[in-house]
């Protein structure tokens, strides 16, 4: 069966944005279950105030848990992932982690630790942390490395308590750029890569890319995803369509930068990526409720019919021997020859003449995939 996971977030948004209302109403947590199963998808991810209202009571809290869990069992449906919320409350203006102010961070981290009981008595595997207020707008208001050091901590703290609880968690890092702040931390797949370098617990944290927050920095996320999956860092991924470099447009997946879709999809499927495919996206603010199952059922059929053209694509004759005379294949051996010797190597003759007169061909190898793309290759 497809991994496809939606966040209770995603069909759930009612479409209040800066400028506007709600323009729909609010969708009851069990009722979504129920219809993300109805609609083929495999799996439901969460924030914790998702779920239990920021401020319920512990009988509040039991009554939702309890709802949402009769809904699961009813469905099949799995909770593979939980994130926790710390940009809705206005405690968090200034961060989490982050903020200047230690009683904020002392509560992000406390929220984010409570939060894991309640993941791990849902089955999830993965532990998503966007830290979408960690951030500033004024340079000289934040000290960028002490804010480091202190995400550092939280999510060496987070680990290690999650290592003792015997939870066995993998953490994923979710770069974007900005929004809502001016400027975030771990803005790029390769800022969160790094940073997790220096993690006491490394292995245990990877990244969860979402297409539209690396396009928004102007980046390939094709090429950012790759990177991820050579690391063995691709945790998880958020799966959403955006048009180029501007607000956080959450399309549906594949109503913004199709080609790039296309090759996404191509990498994910054949790239050894075993994970979720997750869709963080909205359903635009314009649709009813019919209209936000629908988009729910558009990101799947997408995905779908892209893996289809892709697989097309991979076996068609044509394109094998394009990307053979594109020396696409060709890259995969090394650049030495196994116990060559360098000294030797460095006094071998260069004949570059016919490297400088080849052509690539590259160009046809696109339009192979943009004609598969378009169906018009069978
Ligand atoms: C997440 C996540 C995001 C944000 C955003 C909240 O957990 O992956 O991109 O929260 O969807 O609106
Ligand atoms: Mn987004
Ligand atoms: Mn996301
Ligand atoms: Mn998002």
């Amino acid at each position: 069966m497809d991994k496809f996971s939606f966040g209770l977030w995603t069909v759930g948004w009612q479409g209040r944005d800066p400028f506007g209302h709600a323009s729909r109403p609010p969708l009851d947590a069990p009722v979504t279950v129920r219809k993300l199963a109805e609609l083929g998808a495999w799996g439901v991810t969460f924030h914790d105030d998702d779920l239990i209202p920021f401020g319920a009571d512990a009988v509040e809290r039991d009554r939702r848990v309890a709802a949402f869990r009769a809904a699961l069992d009813e469905t099949g449906l799995v909770v593979p992932m939980v994130t926790t919320d710390l940009f809705t409350h206005p405690v968090f203006k200034d961060g989490g982690f982050t903020s200047n102010d230690r009683t904020v961070r002392r509560f992000a981290l406390r929220k984010v630790l409570r939060n894991l009981e309640l993941a791990a008595e849902l089955g999830a595997q993965t532990i998503v942390l966007w830290g979408g207020r960690e951030g500033s707008e004024v340079d000289a208001g934040k000290d960028v490395r002490a804010a480091l050091d202190r995400y550092r901590e939280a999510l060496d703290t987070i680990a290690a308590h999650s290592e003792s609880q015997g939870y066995g968690f993998r953490f994923a890092l979710e770069p974007k750029p900005n929004e809502p702040r001016g400027d975030i931390l771990l803005p790029t797949i390769g800022h969160a890569l790094a940073f997790i370098s220096t993690l006491e617990h490394e292995s245990l944290f990877g990244v969860n890319p979402e297409v539209g927050h690396e396009q928004m920095a102007g980046l390939n996320f094709v090429h950012g995803i790759a990177q991820a999956l050579w690391q063995g860092k691709l945790f998880h991924i958020d799966l959403n369509g955006q048009k180029g470099p501007r607000y956080d447009q959450d399309f549906v997946f594949g109503h913004g930068d199709l080609l790039s879709a296309f090759f996404l999809v191509d990498l994910l499927e054949h790239g050894g990526y075993e994970g979720p495919r997750h869709f963080d996206y909205k359903p635009l603010r314009t649709e009813d409720v019919d209209g936000v199952w629908a988009s729910a059922a558009a990101n799947m059929r997408t995905y779908k019919l892209l893996r289809e053209r892709a697989t097309a694509f991979r076996a068609d004759p044509e394109v094998q021997e394009a990307l053979r005379a594109s020396g696409v294949l060709e890259l995969s051996e090394p650049t030495l020859g196994e116990g060559e010797s360098i000294v030797d190597f460095i006094k071998g003759d260069d004949d570059i003449t016919p490297a400088v007169e080849r052509g690539y061909g590259f160009v046809h190898l696109g339009q192979l995939a943009l004609e598969h793309l378009l169906g018009a290759r069978g």
